[in-house]
């Protein structure tokens, strides 16, 4: 058996999602079956959000997304105070401002995005910056293999290949049906891996860091696929 969630070999009904997040948030949890550890999702999102019902995670939310979030707060960045810094195995590390990423070309990549728990929006419409453009731009050195993702959360973080990286279809995104990402939504930066299961489109992304080999992320930790295909001929 592997670690994917892929929702084509089916989840539990709807009542019975409900009742795993609801009871889903202990050890065991995390060693049972695959569908379990989506009820485990569900059941962090909805502690972080103080809500002991489970449900707030299983409702959607504006068009159709539902927040997902490991950290209990996060604080807002603006246009202001918001860093995106690009550095580790690369000849230019630099730190962007929104300004900056807004000024360089954008890339518009719409994909139906997908959680491991099973619910999707279709046709869901990313733009901002080619991952591809900023580390060329960085000049990722011979020894760099893989990319790592950190947030100004604190506490999520994600990773690629450098050839995963380099896909046309993973974007540094600051847009969301061609307007600004709010905070929700991981805003004003968050990554989009259009051919992967959304936890790897880490949501408040505040660095980006070429290493040598991947480092596992946050819900690979916790036993999900590093490589984290929608569809493994991807
Ligand atoms: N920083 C951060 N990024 C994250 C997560 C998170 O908890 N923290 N959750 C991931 C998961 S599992 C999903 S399904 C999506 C949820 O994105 P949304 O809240 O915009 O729907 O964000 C991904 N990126
Ligand atoms: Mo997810």
């Amino acid at each position: 058996m592997t670690d994917r969630h892929d929702p084509a070999r089916g989840g539990p009904p709807l009542a019975r999602r409900v009742l795993l997040a609801t009871l889903g948030a202990g050890a065991a949890a995390l060693a049972a079956a695959p569908v379990l550890r989506g009820g485990w999702e569900s059941a962090v999102a909805a502690i972080s959000r103080n809500d002991p019902t489970g449900l707030s995670g299983l409702l959607p939310g504006p068009g159709g997304f539902r927040y997902f979030s490991v950290a209990g707060s996060v604080p807002e960045r603006t246009a202001a105070d918001y860093r995106l810094e690009i550095g580790g195995l690369v000849e230019r590390p630099r730190a962007y401002t929104l300004a900056d990423l807004r000024a360089l070309p954008q890339t518009r990549v719409v994909g139906d995005v997908t959680c491991t728990d099973g619910w999707q929006v279709p046709g869901a419409a990313f733009s901002g910056v080619l991952l591809s453009h900023l580390l060329d731009r960085a000049g990722v050195r011979a020894q760099g293999g893989a990319v790592r993702f950190t947030c100004f959360d604190g506490v999520y973080s994600e990773s690629l290949t450098l050839d995963q990286a380099r896909r046309p279809d993973v974007l540094v995104a600051l847009d969301l049906m061609d307007a600004p990402l709010g905070h929700d939504r991981g805003g004003p930066v968050r990554l989009y891996v259009a051919p992967m299961y959304f936890y790897k489109s880490a949501k408040w992304l505040s660095g980006i860091t070429v290493t040598e080999q991947v480092v596992p992320g946050y819900w690979e930790e916790y036993g999900y696929d590093v490589d984290g295909w929608l569809d493994r001929r991807a």
